[in-house]
C-alpha cells in the first residue's frame, strides 16, 4: 500500500511513528512543511523536516519533541558571548551539524529535496521524506503591537512571543511562486490513500496545501483522503494552533477544522472520543466521521489511531 502523509513537525512525526507500526509493509511518502524554515547565523534551518527525520530516525529529544537528544548548547553560548543572536531560538550543538551540512550542500547547488535525501541517508527514517517544495517559502504572521501592524517570521511569533498576541493574518510568503518538489505530485498521483496527521491545519498542512498544484493533485487523486484532528475538546493538544486558526477565521474545534479543509478535499475525519458530539456536524458537511481515542500517549495508542485512519479510508473508498 502506498501512503502519502502531509506532515508538520511534532504532531506529524509522532503520528508517522504509529503509522509505521500499524502498516509495516506500506510504502510511506511524507510531504514535509518547509514554511517554518528560517535562516540563522548564515545557516538554513528546517525545523519540521528535521523533527520528522530525527523522530523516525531515533535522534529526537523525546520530552521536547524537537531538537536532538543528548544535546548541548556551547555554540549558542559562544555566539551569545559575541552578542550574536537571536537567543530565543534554541539551536543545539548536534543540531547545528545538520544545518551546516544542509547549508553547505545548498551552497554547492543541490536542491533541498536532494539535501533532505542525503541527510536521511544517515537517519534512515523508514519513509521517503520530501520537502513540499525546493523553492523558498516562509510563513509570516501579521500582529498588532502597540497599535501598529507588524509582520514577523513565524518562528518569532511562535517561539519568541509564544503566540501571546493575536495574529491577524498568516501568510506563506513565496508559496504562490513555489513549485512542488520533484516526486511530490508523482507520489500523490500514485497513492492508495492520503493522510493528514494531527498536524497544525494552518501553519503545517495549510502551508503545504498553499503550494500551487498540491491541493489540486490531492483532490484529483481519486483515493481516500483521511485526516485526524489536532484539536481535542476545543483546544490544541499541544502548542498554540488556536491562535493561528483564529487568524484565518476558524474556530478551535475538531468540527471546524474538518469544515475548513472541506469535503472537496477530505473524505474522512477522525475526532477524539471527547468530541463525539462533533461527528454529526462533520458528517453534515459531507465528510465521513468517527470518534476514536486520538491521544498519542505511546506508540501503541498512536498505531491504533493510524489503523483507525486506514479503516476509515477503506470505508470511504
Ligand atoms: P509542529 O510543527 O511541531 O507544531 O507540529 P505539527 O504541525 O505536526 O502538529 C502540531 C499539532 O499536533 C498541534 O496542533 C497539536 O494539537 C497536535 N498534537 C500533538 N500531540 C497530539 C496528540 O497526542 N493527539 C492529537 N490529536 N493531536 C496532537
Ligand atoms: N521550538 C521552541 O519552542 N523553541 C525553540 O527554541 C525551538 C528551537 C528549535 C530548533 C530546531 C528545530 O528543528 C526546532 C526548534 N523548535 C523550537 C521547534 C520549532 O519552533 C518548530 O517550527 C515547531 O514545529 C513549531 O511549529
Ligand atoms: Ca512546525
Amino acid at each position: 500500500m502506498r501512503i502519502v502523509v502531509l506532515a508538520g513537525g511534532i504532531g506529524g512525526a509522532r503520528f508517522l511513528r504509529g503509522l509505521k507500526q500499524a502498516a509495516p509493509d506500506a510504502d510511506i511518502t511524507v510531504v514535509g512543511n518547509t514554511g517554518d524554515d528560517i535562516h540563522l547565523f548564515g545557516l538554513k534551518v528546517c525545523p519540521d523536516l528535521d523533527t520528522v527525520m530525527y523522530t523516525l530516525g531515533g535522534g529526537i529529544n523525546e520530552e521536547q519533541g524537537w531538537g536532538r537528544t543528548d544535546e548541548s548548547f556551547h555554540v549558542k553560548e559562544e555566539l551569545a558571548a559575541y552578542g550574536v543572536g537571536p537567543e530565543w531560538f534554541g539551536l543545539g550543538d548536534r543540531d547545528f551539524a545538520t544545518h551546516i551540512v544542509r547549508t553547505q550542500m545548498l551552497g554547492a547547488g543541490y536542491p533541498l529535496s536532494a539535501v533532505t535525501e542525503a541527510l536521511c541517508a544517515r537517519w534512515q527514517p523508514g519513509v521517503r521524506l520530501i520537502p513540499m517544495s525546493d523553492d523558498r517559502v516562509e510563513t509570516h504572521v501579521a500582529i498588532e503591537a502597540d497599535g501598529e501592524r507588524k509582520v514577523i517570521h513565524f518562528q518569532e511569533y511562535w517561539v519568541k512571543l509564544r503566540a501571546s498576541v493575536a495574529a491577524t493574518a498568516v501568510v506563506p510568503v513565496g508559496a504562490d511562486q513555489a513549485k512542488p518538489a520533484p516526486g511530490v505530485l508523482e507520489a500523490i498521483a500514485a497513492a492508495d490513500v492520503i493522510l493528514f496527521p494531527p498536524s497544525n491545519p494552518v501553519v503545517s498542512v495549510g502551508t503545504i496545501l498553499a503550494v500551487p498544484g498540491i491541493r489540486e493533485a490531492i483532490a484529483e487523486a481519486g483515493v481516500p483522503v483521511v485526516g485526524l484532528s489536532p484539536i481535542v475538546g476545543d483546544a490544541p493538544v499541544r502548542g498554540m494552533a488556536d491562535k493561528v486558526l483564529a487568524a484565518v477565521g476558524v474556530e478551535s474545534s475538531a468540527a471546524a477544522v474538518a469544515e475548513h479543509y472541506g469535503s472537496g478535499l477530505l473524505d474522512g475525519w477522525l475526532v477524539d472520543t471527547a468530541d463525539e458530539a462533533a461527528v454529526a456536524r462533520v458528517e453534515a458537511a459531507g465528510i465521513r466521521c468517527r470518534a476514536v481515542p486520538l491521544m498519542m500517549t505511546d506508540l501503541d495508542a498512536t498505531a491504533a489511531m493510524a489503523r483507525e485512519a486506514l479503516t476509515l479510508a477503506e470505508e470511504v473508498r
